[in-house]
């Protein structure tokens, strides 16, 4: 007996009979047609055939109009797909994503699909077990300013913000191959800027240089990456597909986290109608496609996911998946310390607190950035209010960010 790929879909129509529908997609995105089979072929195609789980309709008296749809869940034999992310969106989504207004919500794999999948390499506790830290949330800080600025600039920022006591340092997105700083020169030099500072921290540090490039050279250059002392990749997964995140996650000679930046997903997951949902899209698919860490926007920053949607993003990132490791999840965009309570309300302590902005604007300097996050981060974990703790000596960098940004209650 095959295993199934189970895919739910909310259905937009105001007329529609959406039994009729979901039974013309389970069989249109599988044998064709049906009816018009003779009896010997249907018998042969029968396990091939697609079949209608569920069938959900929300009529709300007086709906108006483009207020009703359906919840609709099909099964996909596996046997129609080969075991490869690309083959199985293209079955449940691909001709289906451009017909009227019908979102693909989730999917959810089956064993021997899931088999193919190591997911990520290090997840969660091995990027915990790099850094050496286990009892609170993690800081990332982000490269700004870099296009058009040298070695010597970068060295610098790196420097300021691994002396802030951040644990883990990401490129900028959009800092690609470039004569000014290239990618082997940027691991040596940031790297040697992060012993630097681990020697007056006496903290570990992650460097997540951007991996960019051809598709075909990718591997090539992470492998060069690496050689040059890079202990963690970016990777812009939405722009090259997961099945290239999935094949450099699988590498053995890529033994470094891979961090996924959520680039391009604003185009797929926030209308009601179109698309596929945020959980599905930079949750599920980026962990079964192995990466160790999620970035994804947060309900409170300045790319505002609403927060039922973000947590679903967080529990796919976490809850259990076929046996795979979970991925770090990085709710990002806007970030100051003042958010920190709501971060850790709503992701408890399995959580990257991430941010660009929001460490090298602080008035106080870049240094001052990450130091004023550490601070929020104790002081929330201790219980305390962030308007109490700022007033407390030697949290003078927390209390200018605070000064700076203020607190967000809820
Ligand atoms: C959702 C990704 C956020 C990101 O990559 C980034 O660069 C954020 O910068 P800030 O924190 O908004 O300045």
């Amino acid at each position: 007996m095959t295993g199934m790929c189970i895919a739910t879909y909310r259905s937009f129509d105001d007329k529609a009979d959406f039994h009729k529908k979901a039974l013309s997609i389970a069989v249109g995105l599988t044998v064709g047609s049906w009816t018009e089979l003779p009896e010997a072929q249907k018998a042969e195609m029968e396990k091939h055939l697609g079949k209608v789980l569920s069938v959900h309709v929300h009529e709300p008296d007086n709906a108006a109009p483009g207020e009703r749809y359906a919840d609709i869940r099909i099964a996909y034999p596996d046997i129609n797909f080969s075991r490869d992310i690309p083959a199985l969106l293209v079955t449940v989504f691909g001709k289906l994503s451009m017909d009227g207004r019908i979102k693909l919500i989730d999917l959810d794999v089956s064993e021997t699909f899931a088999s193919a999948f190591p997911g990520p390499k290090f997840g969660l506790e091995g990027v915990r077990g790099l850094l050496g830290v286990h009892d609170r949330p993690l800081l990332m800080s982000i490269f700004k300013s870099v296009v058009g600025h040298d070695l010597a600039g970068l060295r610098e920022q790196f420097y300021k913000q691994a002396l802030g006591g951040v644990d883990l340092i990401k490129d900028d997105e959009i800092l690609f191959e470039n004569p000014l700083t290239p990618l082997e020169k940027r691991v040596e030099t940031c790297m040697e800027a992060a012993r630097k500072a681990s020697e007056e921290t006496g903290q570990k540090l992650l460097y997540a240089v951007n991996l960019t490039g051809p598709t075909s050279q990718l591997a090539s250059n992470a492998r060069k990456a690496i050689a040059a002392g890079a202990n963690a990749l970016l990777f812009n997964v939405l722009s090259y597909g997961y099945d290239v995140l999935h094949e450099l996650s699988s590498d053995p000679a890529i033994n470094v986290p891979i961090a996924a930046h959520p680039a391009l997903a604003g185009a797929m997951y926030p209308s009601p109608h179109y698309g596929i949902s945020a959980s599905l899209l930079l949750g599920k698919l980026m962990r079964l496609a192995g990466a160790d860490l999620a970035l994804f926007p947060s309900p409170y920053g300045s790319v505002v996911m609403p927060k039922a949607e973000n947590l679903a993003v967080k529990d796919a990132l976490l809850q259990p998946l076929h046996g795979l490791k979970p991925s770090f999840p990085v709710p990002s965009a806007g970030i100051h310390p003042g958010l920190v309570p709501l971060i850790l309300r709503d992701f408890g302590t399995d959580v990257v607190v991430n941010a660009g902005g929001g460490i090298h604007g602080h008035a106080m300097g870049t240094a001052a950035g990450g130091q004023a996050f550490r601070q929020a981060i104790d002081a929330t974990l201790a219980g305390k209010p962030l308007s109490e703790a700022a007033n407390e000596p030697g949290r003078e960098a927390l209390a200018a960010a605070i000064k700076a940004w203020g607190i967000r209650e809820a």
